[in-house]
């Protein structure tokens, strides 16, 4: 907190002061005044959505409070139990969830409609009164999004445990929905190994700001992180170890189910890269005959890229990819899967192409579609192939060429693993420092010329993990630039602006200090030391 205190005031001065005093006094009480009638629009909502209409009046979360859903939905129902849950924690009340149809007051309805004319499977309403909280949608994941904006119309003490109301919520109404339909943030789980319970606070997070992806690096030269059945030394030997040495870890497929689970509950879907041919010096160093040479490498764990490739010209190689994804492919309920296909740099060029080609038969043979980093374009991508930018404008030019959709990861802007600044304690700085208003001020529809808004499908910040090893380093890395990030794939750029963003983020620190966040103070979000 702020303490700071006044040199004593010189005699002559006291009139002079007095009156200032009072000034100051009339001041804040007016800010108060202004405090207690907040209004709907004056709450500091992250992502920005489209349309806020405060009311007067509010709405007050007690004990008599119940939810209520549409008859018989099941999966309103498991989202009800799910905002019952949230409020408990903080409120202590435990608020049924009731299935009927009627009610008049106390109440939180969650009501699928088609009739509020939403196109958009994401879209929400919120309408609240003296009586009654109305979050409407057309999906259920569209109500969920609702309820993470409701998260927020509640006062931060919300996020932490057995807190003292009163719980109002000012009337008016909301209309929101996404501006792009992949909003995701990647982890890094191969350089460092980081177990299940953090990558669900991990995930708790980008729901939070109402993001849709979760990418899950699952293998590197440091580590092989997932289960194979059908290969199990790539885990057992493969996933021993990391970055510095350290332990390393995996996922048995039942945990992957965990996490798949939990994420789903939040609509949100993981995307599984197995990265290759390049960045495989796990897999080699567990599988000597996936070496040229039938010689296993011993593992790695440093920070070197570029080192290690697949042997491209192989059989068994391709047994081998086809045994990954095809259990991967089993265990991943989404739509996508990553191959990685990044910094190559010991594959030859031909090989490389040949090599993609193949493998982007074997994703769509087990009912995937495929996704890999900018220089995939060099291969002969399907229409439906998803290009992730990250370095290359003219590779994502070449992608857009081929009709393939684009993801933007600019690592200039978007590479949550970059420092700060100079002084940041953790991350790298390759691709320059990322602070707040740089991680902000940017537009993925004019970031590369020749590209638009129709080649792109959304936004993705990836955390590489070379330099971070505990959920705390996650926190601090991805904390605040990952609600930026969220704020450009979801909201409307005509509503998006770095001094209402960062206004809005500076009262968002006292809902981060709630939810236990470590996080970066930046200067350029308060000048002053918070
Ligand atoms: C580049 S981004 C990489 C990763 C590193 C990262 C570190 C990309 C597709 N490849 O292998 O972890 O830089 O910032």
């Amino acid at each position: 907190m702020k303490n700071t205190i006044q040199p004593k005031p010189k005699d002559s001065s006291r009139y002079l002061i007095s009156i200032s005093f009072f000034v100051i006094l009339f001041i804040a009480s007016a800010c108060q005044a202004q405090l207690t009638s907040k209004d709907l629009s004056q709450l500091n909502l992250i992502p920005i959505p489209v349309a806020i209409t405060p009311d007067v009046g509010a709405f007050e979360i007690t004990d008599r409070t119940a939810i209520y859903v549409n008859k018989g939905d099941t999966q309103l129902e498991d989202i009800a139990n799910y905002l019952s849950e949230f409020l408990q924690k903080s409120t202590g009340f435990n608020l049924p969830v009731k299935n009927v149809d009627q009610f008049s007051k106390d109440a939180i309805s969650l009501e699928l409609t088609n009739s509020n004319g939403f196109k958009n499977p994401e879209g929400y309403s919120i309408n609240i009164n003296n009586d009654v909280i109305k979050i409407q949608a057309n999906e259920p994941q569209g109500i969920f999004r609702g309820i993470q904006t409701l998260r927020q119309l509640l006062p931060a003490r919300i996020e932490q445990e057995s807190q003292k109301g009163p719980w109002t919520i000012a009337s008016g109404s909301i209309l929101d929905y996404p501006q792009y339909e992949y909003r995701g943030a990647m982890l890094d789980v191969s350089r460092h190994f980081f177990a299940v319970d953090d990558v669900k606070r991990f995930i708790h997070f980008v729901a939070t700001y109402k993001m849709n992806k979760l990418h899950l690096h699952l293998s590197d030269d440091q580590g092989w992180r997932i289960e194979i059945k059908s290969w199990p030394k790539l885990t057992e030997y493969g996933g021993s170890t990391e970055v510095g040495g350290g332990e390393g870890g995996y996922f048995t497929q039942e945990d992957y189910k965990e996490i798949i689970d939990y994420a789903q509950e939040r609509y949100i879907e993981v995307i599984p890269e197995i990265d290759m041919p390049g960045h495989t010096n796990a897999a080699l160093a567990s599988y000597p005959e996936l070496n040229c040479n039938d010689e296993a490498p011993d593992l790695y764990t440093g920070t070197e890229v570029g080192f290690s490739s697949f042997c491209t010209d192989k059989e068994v190689t391709y047994k081998f990819i086809d045994d990954v994804i095809g259990e991967l492919a089993a265990i991943t309920p989404g739509k996508y899967i990553h191959i990685g296909g990044d910094e190559s740099h010991s594959t030859d060029k031909e090989d490389y192409i040949q090599f993609i080609n193949k493998v982007q038969d074997i994703v769509y043979k087990h009912g995937k579609t495929m996704i890999g980093w900018d220089e995939i374009q060099n291969a002969q991508l399907r229409k439906e192939s998803v290009t992730q930018f990250w370095a290359s404008e003219e590779n994502a030019l070449g992608a857009v060429k081929q009709e393939s959709k684009l993801i933007m990861s600019p690592a200039k802007k978007a590479y949550m693993d970059m420092q700060y600044d100079s002084n940041s304690p953790l991350g790298l700085h390759w691709a320059g420092y990322i602070e707040v208003d740089t991680g902000y001020n940017w537009n993925p529809s004019s970031y590369v010329k020749g590209i638009t808004k129709d080649d792109i499908l959304g936004v993705e910040a990836p955390l590489w993990t070379e330099t971070i090893q505990t959920i705390n380093d996650i926190e601090y890395m991805i904390f605040p630039r990952l609600a930026g990030f969220a704020e450009i794939g979801w909201s409307q750029d005509s509503l998006r602006n770095w001094e209402s963003y960062k206004n809005r983020l500076l009262n968002h620190y006292e809902r981060l200090e709630a939810m236990d966040v470590n996080f970066y103070k930046s200067k350029v979000v308060a000048s002053e030391k918070l």
